[in-house]
């Protein structure tokens, strides 16, 4: 059976951009068809500048979220990654068969050390070594997919070149995985600055719709989305950028095609209101699922015991063929 491997990094409130281009898909298509693992990826929270009390929180409220969101513990593994030492311990021995030139070409890289500098801060060792990390934690499980947005192709491109040189070097031990992406949905960019992927971490607020914004303020942040002087409602990603993303969150909302869906209007105006109400229809349950979870953190608490347990099992022995293939002791 297919083995698929995913994760969220705790490094803020989810955003729609999480729901669309990655947690929906787990949850409606992975989980069902796949042997699925699906990860809080608490460790590459820490990467940048950040507040220990705030990370256990979002860790925490990231897996109740992605359970909110129809993650059935039942059919897929859900768990923390901090609680699998067995992701560290494959980092290393990847770090020492990745280059440090092929850390430094990571698009993510340039930009967040560049942002953490205009910041004022000073850019972590770990931010450069992240998508080795990433690659533990994708290979330790032995995954066939990583079912991710497009910002993440790069990295998983790293994984697969550290699975192929590894088993080159020191013999057959990962499975060289392959990102997949939904159709519609891979890349939502910032309401307010279109032409920037919505993240979490990101300065311009307004622009992000989050996961649990109450429905009033998801429709205030999308009617005041940034498009364009223009009349007509056509979908081009590259001159009408702010527009195109609105097709293509509705799209990715109610099912096809944006480049069809313009054809049915006439006005911003009308596309904006459907937009901010299929987005409030769809996070309308994950919003009531949620609520309903944190009334009962014993069920989350067992949830993510028996996942980490779980991970731990599916994930050692391959950890533990890789040290000694390396040359190292195990167990
Ligand atoms: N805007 C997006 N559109 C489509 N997919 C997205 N993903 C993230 N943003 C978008 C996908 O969601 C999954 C989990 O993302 P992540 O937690 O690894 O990263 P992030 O949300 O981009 O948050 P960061 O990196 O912590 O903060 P930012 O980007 O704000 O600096 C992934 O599959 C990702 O592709």
């Amino acid at each position: 059976m297919t083995r698929v491997f995913s994760g969220i990094k705790p490094t803020g409130h989810l955003t729609l951009g999480n729901y669309l281009g990655a947690v929906r898909r787990w949850a409606e298509v992975d989980q069902h068809r796949t042997d699925a693992l699906f990860c809080v990826v608490d460790m590459h929270a820490l990467t940048v500048d950040h507040d220990p009390a705030r990370v256990r929180r979002l860790s925490r409220q990231a897996a109740t979220l992605l359970l909110a969101s129809g993650l059935d513990p039942e059919r897929c593994t859900v768990f923390v990654q901090s609680q699998v030492d067995e992701h560290a311990r494959l980092s290393y021995v990847l770090e020492c068969v990745a280059t440090d030139g092929e850390a430094r070409r990571m698009i993510q890289y340039k930009e967040k050390a560049v942002r953490e500098r205009d910041r004022g801060g000073s850019v972590r060792l770990s931010l450069l070594t992240y998508p080795v990390l990433m690659a533990a934690d994708i290979l330790a499980y032995g995954t066939d997919e990583v079912p991710v947005g497009d910002d993440q192709t790069q990295h998983v491109e790293l994984a697969r070149d550290l699975a192929v040189r590894f088993n080159q070097r020191y013999g057959q031990a990962f499975v060289v995985p392959r990102a997949t992406h939904p159709e519609v949905g891979a890349r939502v960019m910032n309401l307010q600055e279109p032409t920037s992927k919505m993240g979490k971490t990101d300065d311009v607020g307004p622009g992000i719709v989050y996961l649990l914004d109450e429905p009033d303020v998801v429709r205030k942040k999308i009617m005041r989305a940034v498009t364009d002087s223009g009349r007509d409602v056509v979908h081009d990603r590259v001159a009408r950028p702010g527009l195109a993303n609105l097709l293509e969150i509705l799209a990715a909302c109610e099912g096809g095609d944006p480049g069809e869906l313009s054809g049915a209007y006439t006005s911003y105006g009308a596309l904006k209101k459907d937009t901010a109400e299929a987005v409030v229809e769809l996070l309308r349950p994950v919003q009531r699922r949620h609520k309903e979870l944190c009334a009962d953190p014993a069920y989350v608490d067992g949830v993510l015991r028996s996942g980490a347990e779980k991970a731990r099992g599916m994930a050692r022995p391959r950890v533990d063929a890789a040290y000694r293939a390396i040359g190292l002791s195990a167990g």
